[in-house]
């Protein structure tokens, strides 16, 4: 039996009435929203673009950025003078920026398309948003305040959190952000592994911590797009994502600024660890943009049976 347009309005709950529910103060809310919009922008150059961008020619002969310098331009546009944001810092950059009059209440980080080198293959790709309230050299777990990620995919997914729990939306036809999922907590333990970087680069202690987990008969579960990777250890309650230090690479290959600190904050509110295999991710203090680490992240077993194997003798 069908619900009439007034049943489905009293059900549907959208991301600006689920923030104004969980409390989420009203400038974070508009932000997090005009973030969240600004994906829709994003989706459309990505079809626009039909994949190709770098290097083409518009009609009027200008040259196209790339992607992820669009996507990075749409964020910024979207972000200037808004109102909410004082200083951006980009992936695409190689300096934060400021944006706004200079009193602005957020300090805004981007990871504006990460995994764009999948978008050939038609393979989801995402934006990773950090949201601070002071500087972001610091540690994330003293400036951050929110953060999302937006996953480019079948569907359109933003899964965001202000410190009130993890949620999901579904950008529905009509173009709203649908509640799909709230509170999503991780279980204790997963049965899927994520594992970033070649076998061949990795360190003694690393390889027997995988070993152990395709011993124990996890899942491989790895497309090369951090965002997509990492969403299905959130949506499927478990496991873990890891990009470890590499032998050729002892920092790993992920940035701390860009894209650990928005998951560790993601992953902690919905009961998951995030660590470099030492420390938690939102300990490190942030030194520069271009800094990268180690990440194990995910349910609390698999992350701590891996700081077991990295400190084991
Ligand atoms: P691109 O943005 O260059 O596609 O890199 C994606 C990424 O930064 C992150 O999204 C993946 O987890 C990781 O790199 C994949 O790295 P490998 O290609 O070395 O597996």
């Amino acid at each position: 039996m069908g619900e009439g347009i007034s049943d489905y309005t009293r059900f549907v709950v959208d991301l600006r009435r689920h923030m104004w529910m969980a409390g989420v103060e009203m400038e974070l809310r508009r932000l997090i929203w005009q973030i969240a919009v600004t994906g829709k922008y994003i989706s459309a150059k990505i079809h626009e673009s039909n994949r190709k961008l770098a290097g083409y020619k518009n009609l009027y002969g200008e040259e196209q950025l790339s992607l992820d310098r669009s996507a990075d331009e749409i964020l910024k546009n979207q972000l200037q003078y808004s109102g909410f944001v004082r200083e951006y810092a980009s992936e695409e950059r190689d300096a934060v920026i400021q944006i706004g009059k200079g009193e602005e209440k957020y300090f805004v980080t981007a990871d504006p398309l990460d995994g764009s080198s999948l978008v050939d293959t038609n393979l989801s790709i995402g934006t990773i948003i950090g949201i601070h309230k002071e500087s972001v050299f610091t540690r994330g777990r003293d400036s951050m305040v929110a953060a999302l990620y937006i996953t480019y995919g079948p569907l359109i997914t933003m899964v965001y959190s202000a410190g009130k729990g993890t949620h999901e939306f579904v950008l529905n036809r009509e173009g709203e952000y649908v509640l799909s999922q709230e509170h999503i907590m991780l279980e204790e333990r997963g049965s899927i592994y994520s594992p970033g970087g070649l076998r061949k680069d990795y360190t003694k202690k690393h390889l027997k911590y995988l070993e152990y987990l395709e011993a124990a008969g996890y899942k491989l579960r790895y497309s090369g797009g951090f965002v997509p990777d990492i969403n299905q250890v959130l949506i499927k309650r478990g496991g873990v994502f890891t990009y470890p230090a590499l032998m050729k690479s002892p920092r790993g290959k992920l940035r701390l600024l860009f894209e650990l600190q928005p998951m560790a904050f993601i992953i902690e509110e919905a009961g998951g660890i995030a660590t470099d295999g030492e420390d938690e991710i939102l300990s490190l203090r942030v030194q520069d943009l271009e800094q990268r680490c180690p990440i194990y992240i995910g349910s609390r077993f698999e992350v701590e049976k891996a700081m077991e194997f990295l400190a084991a003798n």
